[in-house]
């Protein structure tokens, strides 16, 4: 279903049979939200969120793509998250099973703007699935189509802002005992020492080669989300906490205490395309009662 969203901008609302949904803009690409069969919001959207190009939307599930974060030349996370996205009417076939589902095919092509900033030719394809027990999975496809011979390389995130009930309670299970980098302390590795990732201050991280399950656990809201990975080695984790809340105009001051950003990602090896070659990354969330949940 396509409508018309904040600032008139294009979105399109899936659904599902239980009344799940999600919403995506085609501006970005973005996903802004996603709801549980009683109407609950499980992704956090910042209150002061911009819907207005060329602003980064803050909350959802921005694309970070050429480029994740500042690890190169180009705009912090790249421009996917920035860029009008068409509707792909007649992708080529899945290897997913799609059908019972609902689902959207968004595609992103270079331009002739980007060529200046970016000097590549490319068709990013971007599936957004809601399946019938209103699990979000999305699966990127990307295709090198330089005519010059040229291979090109990128880094990738899902930079996914998880809503949660209060940071402080919630802890994060699968990354314990990993390698990481540590973006406030210049990219530095270290290794996560003892248990479950919990939140005290401000946390931006890279963890390196994780398992492809991660549970964030909301203890206040007795929710589980699974994070599930496939091409994407790492996994971001950010919290800008009290101080860095305050400098990001388009977050409440209080906004940090009920959002999580876990991000299924390839920061730390970059991927090198060749002409003709593609490649794909799918991420799958799901929001279970913990008392339902496998654990790990
Ligand atoms: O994914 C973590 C991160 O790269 C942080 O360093 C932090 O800056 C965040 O993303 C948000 O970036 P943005 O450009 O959306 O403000």
């Amino acid at each position: 279903e396509l409508c018309k969203g904040i600032n008139g901008l294009d979105k399109i609302i899936l659904r599902e049979v239980r009344g799940c949904s999600a919403e995506v803009y085609l501006y970005g690409g973005h996903v802004t939200s996603w709801k549980n069969e009683h109407g609950e919001e499980l992704l956090f959207v910042s209150s002061k969120a911009i819907f207005k190009p060329p602003k980064t939307i803050r909350g959802g599930i921005p694309i970070c793509f050429p480029q994740f974060s500042n690890l190169g030349s180009l705009e912090p996370h790249g421009f996917a998250r920035t860029r009008f996205w068409t509707i792909d009417n007649d992708p080529p076939p899945f290897p997913i099973n799609s059908s019972n589902k609902a689902f959207i095919d968004l595609i992103l092509k270079y331009s002739e703007e980007d060529v200046k900033i970016w000097p590549h030719r490319y068709e990013f394809r971007l599936r957004i699935t809601l399946g019938p027990g209103g699990d979000l999975m999305l699966t990127s496809r990307i295709r090198n189509t330089n005519t010059d011979g040229k291979s090109f390389t990128f880094t990738f995130a899902y930079h996914t802002y998880f809503h949660v009930t209060d940071i402080s309670e919630v802890r994060v299970e699968g990354l314990e005992t990993l390698d990481y980098l540590d973006n406030l302390k210049n990219r530095e590795r270290f290794t996560e020492q003892g248990d479950a990732i919990v939140f005290e201050s401000e946390v931006d991280k890279v963890y390196l080669s994780t398992p492809t399950k991660i549970a964030i656990l909301d203890h206040e809201r007795k929710r589980t989300f699974e994070l599930r990975k496939d091409g994407l080695p790492d996994a971001v984790v950010w919290n800008p906490w009290d101080k860095k809340a305050k400098t990001i105009p388009d977050l409440g001051d209080d906004d940090y205490k009920h959002m999580l950003c876990v991000e299924a990602a390839c920061v730390e090896k970059p991927i090198t395309l060749k002409p003709g070659e593609e490649w794909r990354g799918r991420q799958e969330l799901s929001a279970v009662p913990s008392s339902y949940c496998s654990g790990q």
